[in-house]
């Protein structure tokens, strides 16, 4: 695990806060829900690029049609992509990009591994805006280190550490929240994670 804390400025903050903002017109957040059981995350979320990640009570995986207005995802921003290329530049270019809304202190995401994907040698690239995420990691889940990724952090999870355990513990608010800054286009104090890879379908 690569972390490249308070990698993004204000200003490159403010461009992705941009984007996302246009990304939640055309691709509003939705609620996924475990399979089977059917039990409500405690995020909110959506994408954009070719493939998009969903859970529902049917599954979860890769898509390419937002599950409740049934369009396509909107392309990645030309913003994200430069950011792909200046921290995974040996790799092609993500065409998954999902994004995360940490509503509450109280919103989490469970310990999970990233495996969707099909293929492990391509990294895994996340961006942290707002609150402060308590990022749990490790190979094993019994033996997590913790770090706290605050606005504008970078994430790399390639190579030995491309499949380890990760999630978020809870959301801290802080004093200057950028996602505030945005005329009410967010929530009060929360939290966003972009996260781009690349997703490599299945040929049966
Ligand atoms: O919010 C984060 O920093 C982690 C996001 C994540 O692990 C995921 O969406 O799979």
């Amino acid at each position: 695990m690569k972390f490249f804390f308070n990698q993004l400025n204000i200003e490159e903050q403010l461009i992705i806060s941009n984007e996302i903002i246009k990304i939640f017109k055309e691709s509003p957040l939705f609620l996924p829900k475990t399979p089977r059981f059917n039990r409500p995350f405690k995020i909110l979320i959506t994408n954009a690029g070719k493939w998009g990640w969903k859970s529902d009570i049917n599954g979860y995986g890769y898509v390419t049609k937002h599950p409740i207005t049934k369009k396509k995802w909107p392309v990645i921003p030309k913003f994200f992509l430069e950011i792909w290329k200046c921290y995974c530049r040996d790799y092609s270019l993500p065409n998954s990009c999902l994004i995360n809304l940490y509503k509450y202190p109280s919103s989490s995401l469970g310990l999970h591994q990233d495996k969707d994907e099909n293929n492990f040698n391509n990294p895994v690239l996340s961006i942290s805006l707002g609150s402060i995420g308590v990022f749990k990691y490790g190979k094993d889940k019994n033996n997590l280190r913790k770090v706290y990724l605050e606005s504008g952090s970078i994430v790399v999870m390639d190579g030995d550490s491309r499949l380890d355990y990760h999630g978020i513990e809870k959301i801290i608010k802080i004093k200057k929240n950028i996602l505030n800054e945005m005329k009410e286009k967010f929530p009060l104090d929360c939290r966003i994670n972009i996260t781009l890879r690349i997703y490599e379908p299945r040929i049966d």
